[in-house]
């Protein structure tokens, strides 16, 4: 099912690990976003390679492609992906809200057409519960409404993030009473609401915590708002959380967010960011982040960050297989090369499970803050 053990803490941050039906997970951890049951571009092998420890699949995506007679047919979603791995599937509440116009949302559920074939559906925190438990996924989230920061300009107002986030709460105890019909032995998380409003979220969070979940998150955050209104609600919010619970931030964020994530509590992360952006050949690294795009870099023979031991900036030493350079991986850029693509969100995946290892070895050591600093540092030098 879900244990979870605090191993170290440090303020609010929290060295933990959790125990999961297909493994352990070290915390604080970053969890590589698997969408259509596939990390864009990534091989199982790789991931495990890179020290992945648990990776997010989509309700919403795997409901429409392959459907689930197929996800049935393969036991749930690990053996299907060849991932044995612990899983954490995200309900389909936000990404049926992404759909923008094509849905309608009532007490019951949303109604909308399948972006796919254009057939109507229905999901409800009821068949969320089902899809997910037919992946057998080892998180489960609850189905939630993402409450946006605004909408058309309209900045979402109290009393529209209170019904927003009292019709979540609603939702949580049909997830919760659904989840035990189907006699589910895994682990359902709630997710906190409430927009950019403090009383709000704590009124969410009393509720969730009255229901006893054995994990929770934190969601309708890095949805359009300012930043200094995400940092207010990362800082108000995870630490308020029962201690002895695993927390989640859903959808965050920068290398920075992460850092500053685990300072206010949070053991859980998960992003597109390292994955989109190396589609589009924006890269993390140590010292900054680098536009491999920019012309600058059409002869330049380094290796993305000289300081990476992912497979594209160390290669495989002794063995032939040499690391490659920025010139290269501009190259394969500018021809639409598939290998460019694949390079790069490995080496932004290792860079965000890096940071993370190097988060987990410094609370070990009782040294987060110094760490924190060095970090801030070491981002701000920018790379050459
Ligand atoms: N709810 C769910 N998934 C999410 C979010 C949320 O609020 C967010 C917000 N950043 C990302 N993914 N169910
Ligand atoms: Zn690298």
């Amino acid at each position: 099912m879900l244990e979870f053990d605090l191993l170290a803490t440090e303020g609010h941050a929290r060295r933990g690990r959790l125990r999961l039906n297909h493994g352990v997970v070290e915390t604080p951890i970053f969890m590589p976003v698997g969408t259509y049951g596939t990390v864009k571009g990534v091989s199982a092998r790789s991931l495990h390679e890179m020290g992945a420890q648990i990776i997010l699949g989509n309700t919403f995506h795997l409901w429409m492609r392959p459907g689930l007679d197929v996800m049935q047919q393969f036991g749930g979603l690990h053996r299907f992906e060849g991932w044995h791995k612990p899983i954490l599937t995200d309900s389909g509440g936000f990404q049926v809200w992404s759909l923008g116009e094509m849905r309608k949302i009532s007490e019951e559920g949303v109604k909308f057409a399948s972006p796919v074939n254009g057939d109507r559906l229905f999901l409800t925190p009821e068949v969320s519960m089902q899809i997910q438990t037919v992946l057998d996924s080892d998180i489960v989230m609850q189905f939630d409404e993402c409450t946006p920061y605004e909408t058309k300009g309209h900045i979402t107002t109290e009393a529209e993030a209170r019904k927003s986030m009292e019709l979540s709460l609603r939702w949580a105890r049909r997830c919760q009473a659904e989840f035990a019909r189907l006699e589910n032995r895994n682990a359902l998380f709630g997710i906190v609401q409430g927009g950019m409003f403090e009383n709000l979220r704590e009124a969410s969070l009393e509720a969730l915590v009255e229901m006893n979940f054995p994990g929770y998150a934190v969601g309708g955050v890095s949805v359009g708002e300012p930043k200094d209104e995400m940092l207010r609600i990362m800082a108000h919010t995870p630490h308020r959380l029962p201690a002895h619970k695993p927390r989640y931030l859903m959808g965050v964020g920068t290398p920075e967010d992460l850092v500053e994530g685990v300072a206010q509590g949070v053991d859980m992360f998960d992003c597109v960011m390292p994955t989109r952006n190396a589609r589009n050949g924006h890269l993390f690294t140590r010292f900054g982040d680098l536009r491999l795009r920019n012309a600058r870099y059409k002869t330049d023979e380094r290796p993305i960050d000289p300081t990476c031991r992912c497979m594209a900036c160390a290669g495989e030493p002794g063995t032939g297989v040499g690391a490659v350079s920025r010139a290269y991986l501009h190259h394969l850029d500018r021809c639409g090369e598939m290998l460019g693509p694949m390079l790069t969100t490995i080496h932004n995946l290792h860079y965000y499970l890096n940071l993370m290892q190097e988060v987990r070895d410094a609370l070990d050591a009782g040294r987060f803050e110094a760490f924190r600093a060095q970090f801030k540092a070491d981002r701000a030098v920018g790379l050459q």
